[in-house]
């Protein structure tokens, strides 16, 4: 289906897909807040002490938690939920829609008070021994399974439209979406052998230690596709939406229906790059798994030249002359189409996210920057850049269109993600090099590196850390604009019916796709390379592991004295 197309939602529908968004929205107000106080405690503005009565590893979880964790599987349910009924033209079967909404919600509420209370200060990746209340990890598998349930309610949707629909190509907005989950599926299954084997009976008292590199290899397992799940919605737009909003067509249809392919293939068998420090796994792991990064890097170079293709065919048709007119003839500022805007500063961003991953995923580089505050640089380029703007875009388009009404402030909402462009690239800037200068990813000393009374008092980072908290709070004002926008268009009157509504794109190049019509043999190359990259991995971490751990829960140490804060503090 092409074309911006109003099609009516029942009631139920609206209401949940809206309920799917608004409710991360207003959590995100807090995740935000939490990211704010990092960046003024790194740079000394503000002490321990005045965290808003959160601990220093309470207020990173729950910035971690909600914005990279909730915000985005909420989103992504609540955007498949819209956009795979739409694009097949059905109605979403809405009982088990329900049920997965509310068992997300149910189980986000259960982690989010595990984390106010103080009793999960284990970081969005809760590596043991960091150990939680139980609650958490049960919150974070309910919000995991309700996921699938949304998932497990396309398909009878799918096929029923493929049997009415023979020979027919899947539309490639319902590709990227079953791309988005089967990553996410995949990659799951090991997360919840990771909490409910070992963790949640951990938790609960009934196993005293834990295998930590166990733990943390099925962490990776899970995490590195994690940045895939996020990253597939916003490439889903990008294909199927970006090159309509320019003004234009999507350059290669077929492009883009193999780079979701690729990304099902690669995403997952590459978690070792995550750990390429880690002495339980052998160098030979490493290296399988640091050329599968290089290889899962190729589908978004392609997105890059289809994506930029398009664009410039767009601005061509407007009459764009020589070699680099067109990029200045895209409509940066128009209020009409306003959505590209939140695309294209996305993109832009990613174009150092994306050079930073390739710095990462190199052994020798990535020796350099691990652990070091380089690494949040290039995660707020990446899952702060194309994801975060895409996301926050989209929400904005499906509160105006799901519930009628018409989009508020339209010219602060193209300000947002220019704004957010400028803060977050501030911030990565002060983070990359303070990381290169040695400044550590986290730290939990309960002050700041600029105190003269921490072990790791560093004032050639005063320039580093400063910078960086100023693009961190250009980064707050910019979703401060964002929030009224989004506050002011949902509690505003509703103007018309409530209806989906997406700027779907037609394609330039629009042959048959031929083995790309085909999901099987993707599916089984996909489990066949993580059979290969994973045996010798899962054999290492059990012969090398010769000791469990016991559990510890993370507290700020009280500011002391250096010496003293050197022979008591624990270093996490
Ligand atoms: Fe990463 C660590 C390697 C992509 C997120 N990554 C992280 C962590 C996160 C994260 C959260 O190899 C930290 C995890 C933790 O807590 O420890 N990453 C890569 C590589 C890629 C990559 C090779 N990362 C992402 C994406 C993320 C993400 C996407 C979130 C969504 N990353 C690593 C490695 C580590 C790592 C190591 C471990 C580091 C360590 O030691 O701890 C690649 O997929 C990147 C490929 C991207 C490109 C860019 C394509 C550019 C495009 C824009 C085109 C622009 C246009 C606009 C068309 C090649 C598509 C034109 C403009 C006009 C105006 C016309």
């Amino acid at each position: 289906m092409n074309g911006t197309l109003r099609l009516p939602v029942e009631p139920w529908a609206r209401r949940l897909v809206l309920t799917e968004i608004i409710v991360p929205v207003v959590l995100l107000v807090l995740g935000i807040y939490a990211g704010l106080l990092q960046v003024l405690f790194r740079a000394g503005v503000i002490q321990a002490a005045e965290f808003a009565g959160w601990e220093y590893y309470q207020a990173l979880t729950l910035h971690g938690v909600v914005n990279a964790v909730v915000f985005t599987t909420f989103f992504a349910v609540a955007f498949g939920n819209a956009l795979v009924p739409y694009a097949l033209g059905m109605k979403l079967p809405l009982r088990w829609a329900w049920v997965s909404g509310v068992t997300m919600l149910a189980g986000t509420l259960m982690a989010a008070w595990a984390i106010l209370a103080g009793k999960a200060s284990v970081l969005y990746t809760f590596y043991p021994p960091l150990m939680a209340h139980p609650l958490f990890y049960i919150g974070a598998a309910l919000l995991i399974v309700g996921s699938w349930i949304a998932f497990f309610n396309w398909i009878p949707l799918y096929l029923r439209w493929r049997r009415e629909h023979p020979g027919e190509k899947t539309p490639l907005a319902v590709v990227g979406m079953f791309a988005t989950f089967i990553v996410w599926l995949i990659a799951t299954l090991a997360v919840a052998i990771e909490v409910v084997v070992l963790l949640i009976p951990w938790s609960l008292g009934w196993t005293q230690e834990v295998n930590v590199p166990l733990a943390r290899m099925l962490f990776w397992f899970f995490g590195h596709p994690l940045v895939y799940f996020w990253l597939l919605p916003a490439y889903t737009m990008y294909y199927t939406m970006l090159p309509r909003l320019a003004g234009g067509k999507l350059y290669s249809d077929k492009v883009g229906r193999l780079a979701f392919m690729l990304l099902i293939l690669f995403s997952i068998p590459v978690g070792a790059h995550h750990q390429y420090t880690e002495p339980v796994v052998s160098s030979g792991s490493k290296l399988l798994h640091a050329f599968l990064t290089f290889a899962v890097a190729l589908p978004s170079l392609m997105t890059a030249f289809t994506l930029a293709a398009s664009l410039e065919y767009g601005a061509r048709q407007r009459g764009a002359r020589g070699l680099f007119d067109w990029m200045f003839k895209q409509p940066f500022f128009s209020t009409d189409a306003w959505l590209f805007s939140y695309m294209i500063a996305g993109l832009v961003i990613f174009i150092m996210g994306g050079i930073s991953g390739i710095v990462n995923a190199s052994y020798s580089m990535n020796l350099v920057v691990h652990n070091t505050s380089w690494i949040p640089g290039h995660f707020h380029l990446t899952v702060a850049g194309p994801v975060l703007l895409a996301f926050l875009g989209m929400s904005l388009h499906l509160v105006s269109t799901y519930a009628g009404k018409e989009l508020r402030l339209k010219r602060l909402a193209v300000a947002v993600p220019y704004l957010w462009l400028v803060g977050v690239f501030v911030f990565s800037w002060g983070m990359m090099r303070g990381g290169l200068h040695g400044e550590p990813r986290r730290s939990n000393l309960g002050m700041s590196y600029l105190n003269p009374d921490s072990p790791f008092y560093h004032p050639e980072w005063k320039l580093y850390v400063t910078v960086a908290m100023i693009g961190g709070i250009v980064m707050t004002l910019a979703m401060i604009a964002y929030f009224v926008v989004f506050f002011a268009t949902a509690l505003s009157r509703r103007q018309r019916e409530a209806a989906a509504e997406f700027p779907l794109s037609e394609a330039y190049h629009d042959e048959p796709a031929g083995a790309l019509m085909n999901l099987r043999p993707w599916l089984i190359a996909a489990v066949v390379l993580i059979a290969i990259a994973y045996t010798p991995m899962v054999r290492d971490v059990v012969r090398g592991t010769f000791n469990n751990a016991p559990g510890y829960e993370p507290h700020n140490p009280a500011p002391v004295n250096q010496s003293e804060q050197l022979e008591e503090s624990p270093s996490p």
